[in-house]
């Protein structure tokens, strides 16, 4: 078996037989590979940031690790963005990166690059396999390592003689490694905070699935602890029936209000709060400098039966939990389309277990308001602060999991940065609705400039964050890509395309105007 073939093979092996490539000379024989294994799925995207998002996506949502290949160093380069995202997001996913063969790589040749040091930037694990005679425990290290709670973005980086040449060896099995479960003079400590008055319980990671905030509301309801989530978490079951707690401000004066009360500070799976951003005069740490933080489930541990623990410790385990769900604001029946219009539309249409890709930027809290009342979905939101995550996170999870609707909520200047993921969407049939929101501004950034004290912007500033000139047609850009577009400006046009959306399986795209 040649190099690409055992690569092709472990993987498939270990579970892991999606591969979001984009390939080029030095990939050739992981793309001849493929006709030999028909268990592992190829998908060609037409960046590598798409192939980067996708594999994310599809981790999150699969619960397994989703993989990528990617051409040499300028290849992996430009999915760097999306593997940063991933890494936030503590997803499993499998960097595979071709090199010019060994006999090449003193040469310089136009292609040369440091693809470890770039790989390093994103990784927690690099391998690079020297000979043919590495590859077999370099692949089980990678799957491994990518597999290992919390999960991590792994690269393995294989030069191109050694994916044509024959390699020795069996096919390995990484072991799974499971969540560990925090021990019990944790639980029994937390279980002593919880009571205390300004306890405060931060959710994130995997800690945000029905279980973890069923026990969440029952130990906030029993002991008067308030529950909130974390910024940046991969995935949170959300809408009616469930427990909804806030999520922590973006803003730092917002947050620092929201936790103004926070004596105790119980982490599950997440880490003490900080600011996106340093500014001016303003702590980057959200919590009070009183507070103190205890970690009752680290990252790699297995939040979900920590809180389970605790909520028995609390007696509240077993005890009713009341979810008082919000009523759905009423959409107005016409009139030009705004955001909350979209939302509210959005909530009553929604179809139960739809997972949401959201990169909304300026206009995902109005958003998430309303989808407060939407039937129970899963939101996934950008992670590393990285914009162009969105549509290729949704190009991941339909990959995942064909059988429910993929809505990529998406600000229109997030999602230029990688249109080329609705092409995937397209050739693949892949059952996305995207909404666009588009308000034809780096909308964002008139909040972060009024913020830096800048009340009047001029001309030149303005046009920095105008992307109103020219003006993008989503539509067309859909259609270009293969991709059925449609624009709505008004309530009725928004209401009327949903629903027919809605109504068919495939990609599709409204540009909601607003
Ligand atoms: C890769 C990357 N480049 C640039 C930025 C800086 N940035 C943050 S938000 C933003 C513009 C967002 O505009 P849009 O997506 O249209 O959303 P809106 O602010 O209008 O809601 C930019 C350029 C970033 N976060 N990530």
């Amino acid at each position: 078996m040649n190099g690409s073939e055992f690569v092709m093979r472990a993987l498939a092996a270990n579970g892991v037989n999606v591969c979001f490539m984009n390939p080029g000379t030095s990939e050739m024989r992981f793309v001849a590979a493929l006709d030999a294994i028909p268990e592992m799925r190829a998908v060609l995207c037409l960046f590598e940031g798409v192939c980067a998002g996708a594999a994310d996506g599809y981790a999150r949502v699969a619960g397994r690790s989703g993989c990528a290949l990617f051409h040499l160093g300028p290849g992996l380069a430009n999915g760097l963005a999306n593997l940063h995202n991933a890494r936030k997001a503590r997803s499993p996913v499998i960097a595979l990166v071709g090199e010019h063969t060994t006999s090449h790589l003193k040469f310089d040749a136009p292609l040369s690059a440091d693809i470890a040091a770039f790989a390093q930037t994103v990784s927690d694990s690099v391998e690079s396999v020297g000979s043919g005679g590495e590859l077999a425990r370099a692949m089980e290290r990678t799957i491994a390592n990518a597999g290992r709670p919390p999960g991590q973005v792994a690269a393995i980086i294989i030069p191109a003689d050694i994916s044509w040449s024959s390699v020795p060896g069996e096919i390995p099995r990484a072991p799974a490694v499971v969540r560990t479960m925090p021990d019990d003079t944790r639980t029994a400590a937390a279980a002593d905070l919880v009571r205390k008055p300004g306890a405060w319980i931060l959710l994130g990671g995997t800690a945000l699935n029905p279980r973890a905030l069923r026990s969440a509301a029952a130990i906030e309801q029993r002991t008067g602890a308030r529950v909130a989530i974390a910024r940046n978490v991969p995935k949170v079951a959300s809408g009616r029936g469930l427990f909804q707690p806030p999520q922590v401000p973006y803003f730092p004066e917002k947050a620092i209000e929201f936790f103004g009360s926070a004596e105790n500070l119980i982490l599950v799976e997440a880490e003490t709060p900080v600011s996106f951003f340093g500014y001016p005069e303003m702590p980057g740490c959200m919590i009070p400098e009183s507070c103190r933080t205890f970690q009752l489930a680290r990252r790699d541990e297995d939040g979900t039966a920590a809180l389970e623990a605790l909520a028995e410790r609390c007696g509240a385990l077993r005890s009713e939990v009341l979810i008082s769900d919000p009523a759905p604001v009423a959409s107005r029946a016409s009139g030009m389309l705004t955001l909350d219009d979209i939302g509210a539309t959005l909530a009553v249409m929604m179809p139960e277990n739809a997972i949401v890709s959201e990169e909304a930027v300026s206009s995902a809290a109005v958003l998430l308001k309303h989808l407060r009342s939407a039937a129970p979905f899963e939101w996934m939101p950008v992670t590393g602060g990285s914009i162009g995550q969105g549509l290729p996170v949704a190009v991941g999870a339909a990959i995942a999991r064909p059988d429910r609707k993929v809505i990529a909520l998406e600000a229109d200047g997030s999602g230029m940065y990688t249109a080329q993921a609705l092409w995937t969407m397209a050739r693949e049939n892949l059952d996305v609705l995207i909404i666009i929101i588009a308000n034809r501004r780096y909308a964002i950034l008139d909040i972060e400039m009024r913020r830096a004290g800048v009340s009047e912007m001029g001309a030149r500033a303005d046009a920095m964050i105008d992307i109103s000139r020219p003006e993008l047609q989503w539509t067309a850009i859909a259609r270009g890509m293969g991709v059925d577009g449609v624009r709505a400006e008004t309530v009725e046009d928004f209401r009327k395309h949903l629903c027919a959306s809605l109504k068919e399986r495939g990609p599709k795209l409204i540009e909601a105007v607003i």
